[in-house]
Formats: structure tokens, C-alpha cells, sequence
């Protein structure tokens, strides 16, 4: 599909929103169904071509995690709590990301959609490509953090790299970009560039402005750390300046941009305040530069403003078209005030972010990007295999059945109701729901097909043979 010169793959697998954290834990997986609603409500789904995305397999997600820390996650269930204390502390899964029920099926999700999406980019099969399901921008690669477990991210990047010599990442979540940072900080084929409240011992506590990277990768990395209370008008002010430095000098072949809502104003976690319409204008300036686009979620933590912006950008993607502001009568619509309206409107916050600050911020930045190679370059090599294998049967499929939300009413109000009793009946089937073959299948299915027809001429051979010796 084609919308101002624009196609648009967007990844989302219903089985989501049947995912907890736990109970009282802000990290909502219901935002994805919640956002994926209001597409579907809006019109937006028939503008865009929709994929249940391959889950990740173990394979792709050792390209960039410890196999130890991700037998683990495949293995650890709720019930094995208690005895695997040494390696939960080890592998940090506590806390802030604890471990849940299908844990692991979460994390495959998540990933799949960003490696898969990263392959349509690849492959030409789409200008844009969308997965609010990923941006777990913290994980590590033999640690979780933050409520990320499995960084779909730089497994995104990892498969971009296959085809872009240089790639571009940006973060728009409150909390600071680590873990992609880190996983890329020796190298100037990525550069990241992360925007986030910095001080006071705000989560992750890195991110600093003289964090620029390593080695080869050395003025690669870009910080810009904010302060309590942004709004619009500043933020937009500076990303736009920062972008468009970064964009001149590094010059990308493709971006992923992470989009953590937890920058808009009256998040439950954040402390900016942003709009709908701030947080959108940076997505449509990136947009705007016409480069293959990973768009991935990340952090957002009151789910119907998650739902509103990722669902306003959604819409800005396809072909830059405001929503109406009305929201659509659909299946969460309970879940809104009456009168309420997609656009947020600020608190009007105090902004502690002055103005003398932020230039000196952007100066440091510009002079450090000034001083990098304008252009890497990579050297001859062969260009490693696709993760999933894919052909031009690949179509994009509507896999369409309507999933009911009775069982996730009030899931963020009403805290005596966990989540354990989780829908696994309608267990996962790909053949039904995915455009793709399993790559591993389709190899089996190939190399039987092969033997079958080797063995069929094989044997009129020897009919031959035996019809012209009886001769
Ligand atoms: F408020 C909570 C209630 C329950 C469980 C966790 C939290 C919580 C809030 N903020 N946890 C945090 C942050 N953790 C700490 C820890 C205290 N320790 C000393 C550290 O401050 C973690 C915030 C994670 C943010 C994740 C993210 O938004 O960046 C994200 N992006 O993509 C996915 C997640
Ligand atoms: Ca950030």
C-alpha cells in the first residue's frame, strides 16, 4: 500500500495484550492492544499492509545475547522462583523486570517484530516498518534491566547492518538509551543518539553529555540529558538541531527510532510535558528524511496517552494526516472519560530546562560530530545471512479475528485482579496466522520435495534402463 510514496509494514501479534508484568508493575503490555484498537477504529489498518510477525527463534536472539542468559529466560517459569535465586541475581531478573507468565513468549514477540521489520527495510518490501511491541531499549546482553529482557533493538540493528553500512538510532523514550548505546559504542557503523532526563538519580543514571563512545566509535555516541518539566516547544527546538547535525555529518543509510511515550506530560513515570502533537512533530521530522524507518515503542506508562500518541503517529507515518480529535467508539473506549480527545494538552509544568543550558549542550554535540569521519566506510565482506528466510511469496496477510478484551477490563484500575489465569488456549499457530513459513520448515519441506523428485526420476531411469535392456 501506498500512501504519499510511502509503504508501511506494521507488525503486531493480538497475543500481546495477554501478557503481565504483574500487578501493580507500571509496564502495561495492554498499550499495544489499546493502540492497535484505535488503528483499526480510525481506518488506519486498511492504509498499511499487516503482519503477525515471526517470533523470534533462540538463534536470532543469541546474535546479540549470552546463550547462557537466554536458555535461561526459555526455561525460568513464575513457579521456579525460589530455587534459582543465584542466577535470577546474576541475570538481574528482579525487581523492576521480574519474571511472568510466558515471559519468553513476550520477549520472541517483541524481537521478532523488530527483526522482521528491519528485513521489509532490507528487502524493499516497505519505506516504514512499525512494532509498538518493541523499543526494550535497556537489556543487556546477559542482563535484563528496566523491564526489558531481550534488546529487539540492536537485534533490529544487527539485521540492518546486513545491508546499510551505516545506521542511524535515535531514542525518544525519557530514559536514557543504554543498552543499545552500549551494545554499539566500539563502532561507527551505528550511531546512537539518545534524548532524556539526566540527574538526580533518574533511571539509568547514564547518558551524560561526555558519554560519546569508544574506540572506533568514539564521537558515535550522542547524549542529550534534560532536565524536569520539557515541553514542545524546547524539545522540538533541540532535536531538530541535533538531528539535522547528526544527519549532515554522519549521514545514515536508515534509522530506527525508539519512541518511548514516557515523555508526554501526566506519565505516570516521566516528568516531561510533551504533547501528542510534540512527541509527534520529531516522528514526522524523521519521517521527513525519507530514509528506510524502524519505528519501535519503548517506555509509556499511562496507557490510553500511549495509545493516543503511538496510534496520532501511526496515522503521521502512513501520510502525515491528522486524526480526528473525536476518539472512535471502540473495544476500549470505557477505558476514556467521555469527553476525552486524542490530543493531550500540556500541564504547563515548570520548565527547569534553560535556554543558556541547552545551547551549551548543542554546541558540545555539533563540535563532536564535526570532528567525525564524514563517511565510514566498510571494506569489502560478505554480507552475512538473513535471520528469517523470506521469498516472494511473502504477502502481507490480515489475519483479522476479532480478540476480546473481557478479560483485561480495568486491567490497570483494579489491582486485586492479576494476571495468571493467562489465555494460553488459543495457542499460537503460525501456519494460520503468519504471512511466513518457518524458515526451518520450509528448508525441511524443500529438501523432501528435492529427494521425492530425485527418487521419482531415479526410478523412471531404471525403468528406462530396464525397458531398454529388455530390448
Ligand atoms: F514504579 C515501579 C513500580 C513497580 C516496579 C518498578 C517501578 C519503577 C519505576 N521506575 N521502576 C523504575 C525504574 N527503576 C529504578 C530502580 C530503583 N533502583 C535503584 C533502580 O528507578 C526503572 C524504569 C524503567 C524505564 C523503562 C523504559 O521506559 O525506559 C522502557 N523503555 O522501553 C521499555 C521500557
Ligand atoms: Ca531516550
Amino acid at each position: 500500500m501506498r500512501n504519499n510514496g510511502k509503504v508501511v509494514s506494521y507488525f503486531y501479534d493480538p497475543e500481546i495484550v495477554e501478557f503481565r508484568y504483574g500487578r501493580s508493575h507500571p509496564m502495561k503490555p495492554i498499550r499495544i492492544g489499546m493502540t492497535h484498537s484505535l488503528l483499526e477504529n480510525y481506518g488506519l489498518t486498511q492504509k498499511m499492509n499487516i503482519f503477525r510477525a515471526n517470533r523470534a527463534s533462540k538463534e536470532d536472539l543469541i546474535q546479540f545475547h549470552d546463550e547462557g542468559y537466554v536458555e535461561f529466560l526459555e526455561q525460568i517459569t513464575p513457579d521456579l522462583e525460589y530455587c534459582n535465586n543465584s542466577k535470577l541475581n546474576q541475570f538481574k531478573i528482579t525487581g523492576d523486570s521480574p519474571i511472568f507468565d510466558g515471559m519468553y513468549d513476550f520477549c520472541k514477540i517483541s524481537a521478532g517484530g523488530s527483526i522482521d521489520g528491519a528485513m521489509h527495510l532490507n528487502h524493499g518490501q516497505s519505506d516504514i516498518s512499525i512494532n509498538w511491541s518493541g523499543g526494550l531499549h535497556h537489556a543487556k546482553s546477559n542482563q535484563a534491566s528496566g523491564f526489558c529482557y531481550i534488546n529487539d533493538i540492536v537485534l533490529g540493528i544487527q539485521e540492518l547492518l546486513k545491508y546499510n553500512n551505516r545506521v542511524l538510532y535515535i531514542d525518544i523514550d525519557i530514559h536514557h538509551g543504554d543498552g543499545v548505546e552500549e551494545a554499539f559504542k566500539t563502532t561507527d557503523r551505528v550511531m546512537t543518539c539518545s534524548f532524556h532526563k539526566y540527574g538526580n538519580e533518574f533511571f539509568p543514571g547514564t547518558g551524560n553529555l561526555t558519554d560519546i563512545g569508544e574506540l572506533d566509535g568514539r564521537k558515535y555516541s550522542v547524549n542529550f540529558p534534560l532536565d524536569d518539566g520539557m515541553n514542545d516547544e524546547l524539545y522540538f527546538e533541540y532535536f531538530k538541531k541535533t538531528i539535522d547535525a547528526v544527519d549532515k555529518y554522519y549521514q545514515p543509510n536508515s534509522i530506527v527510532l525508539q519512541c518511548g511515550a514516557d515523555t508526554l506530560s501526566r506519565d505516570w513515570l516521566g516528568c516531561f510535558d510533551l504533547t501528542t502533537k510534540g512527541h509527534g512533530k520529531c516522528v514526522q521530522h524523521i519521517r521527513d528524511k525519507n530514509l528506510p524507518l524502524l519505528i519501535l515503542g519503548g517506555g509509556g506508562y499511562t496507557p490510553k496517552n500511549v495509545a493516543k500518541c503511538w496510534a496520532y503517529e501511526t496515522s503521521l507515518l502512513i501520510d502525515n494526516s491528522e486524526l480526528p480529535e473525536e476518539l472512535p467508539a471502540h473495544e476500549f473506549s470505557e477505558y476514556y472519560l467521555k469527553d476525552e480527545t486524542l490530543y493531550l494538552t500540556p500541564i504547563g509544568m515548570e520548565n527547569k530546562n534553560e535556554k543558556i543550558v541547552l545551547d551549551k549542550t548543542f554546541e558540545q554535540i555539533y563540535q563532536n560530530l564535526k570532528d567525525i569521519v564524514p563517511v565510514p566506510s566498510v571494506g569489502n565482506r560478505t554480507r552475512p545471512q538473513d535471520s528469517i528466510a523470506m521469498d516472494e511469496n511473502d504477502k502481507p496477510y490480515k489475519f483479522y479475528k476479532k480478540q476480546s478484551n473481557k478479560n483485561f477490563k480495568n486491567e490497570f484500575y483494579d489491582l486485586s485482579q492479576d494476571r495468571n489465569e493467562k489465555l494460553y488456549k488459543n495457542k499460537y499457530d503460525p501456519k494460520k496466522f503468519s504471512p511466513f513459513i518457518d524458515p526451518k520448515e520450509k528448508k525441511v519441506k524443500k529438501e523432501k520435495k528435492a529427494k521425492k523428485k530425485k527418487k521419482k526420476k531415479g526410478s523412471k531411469k531404471n525403468k528406462k534402463i530396464k525397458k531398454e535392456s529388455q530390448k
